[in-house]
């Protein structure tokens, strides 16, 4: 099969549901036999960049590393599902340019909510000053201005947003 490789960026505040949405979005490609790769924050921190932490510096070394993977996948035809939390909007522009074929989802979610669902108990230890550089507690996060799409976890389940990533490939002609 022809198939044109896409990244989708998703982007969002720790907790938005970033991962739980690409996983959605992995099954359901993968039932259409479409060629998909999920990166992760966590697991490819893991391989990538275990020499990195959060400060600003050592994101935008982890996201330029990914977006140069994300780049490769996509030149070969795979829609590649990207979710890190990449809270900088330059750092998400310097995605956009250097992967060839790019669109920004933002996963919105308020922060209140994440701090309240807190599934990892991060938030309550970033609160605590036990975790520096906690996205959205002690660094920022910066909403993106125009993202290709917006899904609202805190008002639409992971299935009706993948419904809605699901709507915007077809429409883009990706699947
Ligand atoms: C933000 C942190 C931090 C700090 C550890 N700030 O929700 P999670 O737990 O499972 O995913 C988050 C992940 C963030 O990695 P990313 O690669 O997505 O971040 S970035 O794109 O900004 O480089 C979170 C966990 O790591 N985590 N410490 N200080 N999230």
């Amino acid at each position: 099969m022809n198939q044109q490789g896409i990244t989708l960026w998703f982007t969002g505040l720790s907790g938005a549901g970033k991962t739980t949405i690409a996983l959605h979005l992995e099954k359901r490609l993968q039932e259409l036999g479409i060629r998909v790769k999920r990166l992760d924050g966590d697991e490819v921190r893991a391989r990538l960049a275990p020499d990195l932490g959060f400060s600003k510096k050592d994101r935008f070394t982890h996201i330029e590393r990914v977006s140069y993977v994300a780049d490769l996948l996509t030149r070969y035809g795979v829609i590649v599902l990207a979710s890190f939390i990449s809270p900088y909007r330059e750092m998400r522009q310097l995605c956009r340019e250097q992967i060839e074929s790019f669109a920004e989802v933002y996963v919105h979610c308020p922060l209140e909510e994440c701090i309240q669902r807190d599934v990892k108990g991060l938030y309550a230890r970033a609160l605590k000053g036990e975790i520096s550089n906690f996205t959205g507690i002690s660094q920022p996060y910066e909403e993106p201005e125009s993202p290709d799409l917006t899904v609202d976890s805190h008002k639409e389940t992971a299935s009706e947003s993948a419904d809605r990533v699901m709507n915007f490939l077809r429409e883009q002609g990706y699947i």
